[in-house]
């Protein structure tokens, strides 16, 4: 109703407005900060957020939405678990006058199904990824083991694409297995013991790709327990540039890492702020950046820097 009014005397301002925002959970420390800017975004801007944790369950974000639906919210921030099984609950939102931004992940639905999707380029994470330890190996064999996000959700997907096409024509370089480990902390360090029991106590094992910092950070743990140099035995390259992966890397325990900012709702909230003024459409993505940082880059100095940010 506010939005409706506000739309036709164009007089709407964030103090205004009531946003439902759907969360995964809090799966990684990246998720974590994500949350706490989100909300820190909202309350500057007089945001009333609806904050909804999904627990990594697709069925409670639905759930959540159907809520928000009901309750007339003025938009929707979700980020989706998984790409898939969105267009009806979408299509409810689009009849009911609702925009809804995509965080961090991206949906298969039509994108007249959403007003934008606020995204790294999943692809090119694992391109950067894979790139360095092309790099990083120059021509030496070297058995890779990856530890793949949550199956079905859209970076697993790319991630997993863009380090395969980084790899191209580089035959010393193989993945000898490729697991989930579902972004968390556990089960990248539950899945790294039982590659390492596979491949002759990790004797085989030259690198580790993880796509997230968080499955690298608990595989590094289970590498040590095996009795390995993490960083130095086994290669380790992941992504999102949490503070925890810089304190390993001062450690020689991880080697590079590719950035992925928390703060998507901050590009969120002036697409919609726009949008709810005056009609201006976004692009469908606003594309944040990936930068690598490698041991190289004084990782001491950027985990005292990223502790402050949300983290
Ligand atoms: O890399 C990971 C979180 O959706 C790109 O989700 C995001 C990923 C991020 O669990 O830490």
């Amino acid at each position: 109703a506010t939005i409706l009014a506000a739309c036709m005397f164009g007089s709407a301002s964030a103090a205004d407005l009531t946003i439902g925002f759907s969360q995964i959970g809090s799966e990684s420390g990246w998720r974590a900060a994500e949350t706490t800017l989100t909300k820190q975004q909202a309350e500057k801007r007089g945001i009333d957020l609806k904050f909804a944790d999904a627990q990594q369950k697709q069925e409670n974000q639905i759930k959540a939405l159907r809520s928000f639906i009901a309750q007339g919210v003025d938009a929707i921030l979700i980020a989706p678990v998984v790409a898939t099984g969105w267009d009806e609950v979408l299509t409810e939102a689009k009849d009911a006058e609702i925009p809804v931004i995509l965080l961090d992940r991206t949906v298969d639905s039509k994108d007249d199904l959403y007003l934008t999707a606020v995204t790294s380029d999943l692809v090119h994470e694992g391109n950067v990824a894979g790139k360095w330890l092309v790099d990083t190996t120059a021509g030496k064999p070297c058995n890779v083991v990856e530890l793949q996000g949550t199956t079905g959700s859209s970076p697993a997907i790319d991630r997993k694409k863009g380090f395969e096409e980084a790899l191209k024509g580089h035959d010393n370089l193989k993945i000898v297995r490729s697991q989930t480990g579902d972004f968390t902390r556990t089960k990248g360090k539950e899945v790294m013991e039982s590659f390492l029991k596979a491949e002759d106590g990790g004797k085989n094992i030259c690198a580790l790709y993880a796509h997230n910092d968080d499955m690298a950070v608990g595989a590094i743990q289970a590498i040590k327990e095996a009795g390995l140099k993490p960083g130095k035995d086994i290669l380790v390259v992941s992504i999102d540039a949490v503070p925890d992966i810089f304190q390993a890397m001062a450690a020689g325990e991880a080697n590079a890492t590719v950035e992925l900012t928390p703060n998507m709702a901050g590009p969120a909230l002036d697409a919609l702020d726009a949008f709810l003024k005056d009609g201006t459409k976004p692009a469908k993505w606003i594309q944040t950046e990936s930068k690598l940082y490698t041991q190289a880059d004084d990782p001491q100095k950027i985990y005292e820097e990223k502790k402050g940010l949300g983290y």
